[in-house]
């Protein structure tokens, strides 16, 4: 069985990483849509920076049992179980999982606007330090903001074309192309799963859509698709 899991902020909140929504969805007053930009970071590049080296100065915080869930799905499914995240940390990664695509980036990562080089990175990136590569002080958070293309879409829009279950985990439906990835896969026959704290703006184009959270309700999932029996 093919399986594509999509996850969204929602699976590390119990991680303690802050949602978009919490908070209706501000930061220090800023609309995340308005930091989050090309735009927000020619016209203010401290004020994104600081957006930016706040969340990667809060990343010491652990998976949950959400996230070990997958890892531990991927151990039995390998190769058939693709996890695509829209999130920008590292805690699918930290959990166990090897199969992850970071469709949004990763803040753990910068990127040289100068040479195009890409290199992890763990500090700050505000008082803009030279590029590993090229030397030269050009290096911005290697997220994709609002208006950039998503990484990965090929491989992406593959396997969704090749699932036989997709499932959504944790994400609010709200941004596009990521919200629109279950049309995709029901268009080539995925059964479609989705499981959230509510209901998400794509709910109804879910065959299932289970309410709660996903400490919860992620392990209890990977116990019923891993149950002997079960169509593999
Ligand atoms: C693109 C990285 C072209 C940065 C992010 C008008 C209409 C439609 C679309 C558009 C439009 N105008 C512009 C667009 C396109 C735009 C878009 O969709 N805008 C929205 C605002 C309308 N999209 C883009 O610009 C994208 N690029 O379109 O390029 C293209 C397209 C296709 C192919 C090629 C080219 C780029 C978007 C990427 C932006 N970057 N993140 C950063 O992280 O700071 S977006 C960011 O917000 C996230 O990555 C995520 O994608 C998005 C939403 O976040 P969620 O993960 O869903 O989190 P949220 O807080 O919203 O929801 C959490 C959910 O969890 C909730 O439902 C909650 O109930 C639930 N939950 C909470 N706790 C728990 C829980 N569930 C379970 N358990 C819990 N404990």
């Amino acid at each position: 069985m093919k399986v594509v899991v999509l996850t969204g902020a929602g699976i590390s909140a119990e991680s303690g990483v802050p949602t978009f929504r919490d908070a209706d969805g501000l930061w220090e007053g800023h609309r995340v849509e308005d930091v989050a930009t090309p735009e927000a970071y020619v016209a203010q590049p401290h004020v994104v920076h600081r957006f930016f080296d706040a969340r990667r100065a809060a990343l010491a915080v652990e998976p949950n049992p959400a996230h070990h869930a997958l890892a531990r799905l991927e151990e039995h499914l390998g190769d058939d179980l693709l996890v695509v995240t829209q999130n920008i940390d590292d805690l699918h990664e930290r959990a166990g999982s090897t199969r992850v695509l970071h469709m949004h980036g990763e803040l753990l990562s910068a990127r040289c606007r100068a040479c195009g080089g890409r290199s992890r990175w763990v500090g700050d990136l505000g008082d803009f330090p030279p590029c590993p590569a090229c030397g030269v002080g050009a290096l911005r958070p290697d997220v994709v903001w609002f208006g950039e293309v998503p990484y990965e879409m090929d491989r992406i829009e593959v396997a969704l074309e090749g699932a036989d279950l997709f499932v959504s985990i944790g994400t609010s439906g709200a941004v596009y192309p990521a919200a629109g990835f279950v049309q995709y896969a029901l268009a080539h026959g995925a059964s479609t799963l989705e499981l959230n704290l509510q209901p998400s703006e794509v709910s109804l184009l879910f065959h299932e859509s289970r309410q709660g959270l996903a400490g919860e309700l992620v392990p209890a999932w990977v116990e019923e698709l891993l149950a002997p029996g079960r169509a593999q």
